[in-house]
């Protein structure tokens, strides 16, 4: 069974790390593996330059997850981290004070920005860098080219990481700017990875800066519309709120109400010109997902809450279920 997540960072890594536990269970390989190929396509709107190394946010946070050397409470960055080379940098005056590089963090900096500087694209460094982490997934960013999103705000254009970080999203946003998009296609392997899918999953990552900035990559929604498989989603905004981060503040920023059913109509239904086949919802929205399916969408609701991986792991199955339900 081929399956293809969209993913950005933290609750794509968490869900993603749910989804290898169920498949180990639903389809094991008799050796405590699983005979799923999983395909994580990872947004690389957060990236950036920072004392010059490619630094990026999502691809490491997947890497790191499903590799086993996150940050677990953090959800992002290495466990057992320091910083002595981020707090000298400051001394010098350089960089983001409000942006830490940790000391094992940037020996991934260091190591994705030699294999780049040998001329290699971001698939390949990533494939190279997996080696060493093995997260038991094909892990592909979106596009090799450097497409990075900016948010315009009354004060101009500025990275989003220092709207996420320095600002916690709030600094008014006007809307997102995918810099570079023009000349930029996917990597190789994403259009078939989604085409090729038995299932393709829309993880509670964000709708806007994290698939959406996937979304915008020439031919990704067309592709995702013609899987093979059915599409399914799962709401990262429960009870009104995101249950993580700043979506709303995205959300808000293109118009989009913060709640399960808003995201689900700006997904859209694939029957009707959108990408969904199925949409899970949390129960705190179960009025949602009786108003979807009296519509015609494929719902269901259950405890979204992937507060650990037990939890995660019944996300991800539960997704399953309704997917296979079509
Ligand atoms: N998030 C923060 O809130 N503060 C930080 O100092 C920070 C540093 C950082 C360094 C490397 C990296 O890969 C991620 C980092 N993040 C930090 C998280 C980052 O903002 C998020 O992972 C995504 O970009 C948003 O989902």
């Amino acid at each position: 069974m081929k399956i293809t997540v969209l993913s950005g960072g933290v609750g794509g890594a968490r869900f993603t790390r749910g989804l290898q536990a169920a498949l180990r269970t639903r389809l094991p390989d008799g050796s405590g593996g699983t005979t799923a190929d999983v395909t994580v396509v990872a947004n690389v709107g957060d990236d950036m330059w920072l004392h010059g190394v490619r630094v990026c946010p999502d691809l490491d946070t997947l890497m790191y997850t499903l590799g086993g050397g996150v940050h677990e409470e953090q959800g992002w960055g290495r466990r057992d981290e320091t910083r002595r080379t981020s707090d000298d940098l400051a001394a010098y005056g350089l960089g983001w004070e409000w942006f830490t590089l940790g000391d094992l963090d940037l020996a991934t900096h260091l190591a994705r920005t030699e294999l780049l500087s040998s001329g290699l694209p971001l698939s390949a460094v990533t494939e190279r860098l997996c080696e060493r982490w093995k997260p038991g997934v094909r892990l592909l960013p979106a596009t090799d080219h450097e497409v990075e999103t900016h948010v315009q705000t009354a004060d101009g254009l500025i990275h989003f990481e220092e709207w996420w970080v320095r600002h916690r999203a709030a600094l008014p946003a006007l809307g997102f700017v995918q810099v570079g998009l023009d000349d930029a296609v996917p990597a190789p392997g994403v259009l078939a990875a989604l085409t090729d899918a038995d299932l393709v999953v829309i993880p509670p990552s964000n709708p806007v800066v994290s698939v959406g900035t996937i979304l915008t990559l020439p031919g990704v929604r067309d592709a995702i519309r013609s899987a093979r498989g059915s599409v399914v989603g799962v709401s990262p905004i429960v009870g009104g709120a995101p249950v993580r981060g700043m979506a709303d503040a995205c959300l808000t920023a293109i118009g989009v109400e913060t709640s399960a059913e808003a995201v689900a109509r700006h997904y859209g239904r694939r029957d009707s010109g959108g990408l969904l086949d199925a949409w899970l919802v949390d129960d705190a929205d179960a009025a949602t997902a009786a108003t979807l399916r009296d519509e015609g969408w494929r719902t269901a609701a259950t405890d979204t809450l992937m507060v650990d991986v037990p939890a995660a792991t019944h996300v991800a199955a539960t997704a399953l279920d309704l997917a296979t339900r079509a």
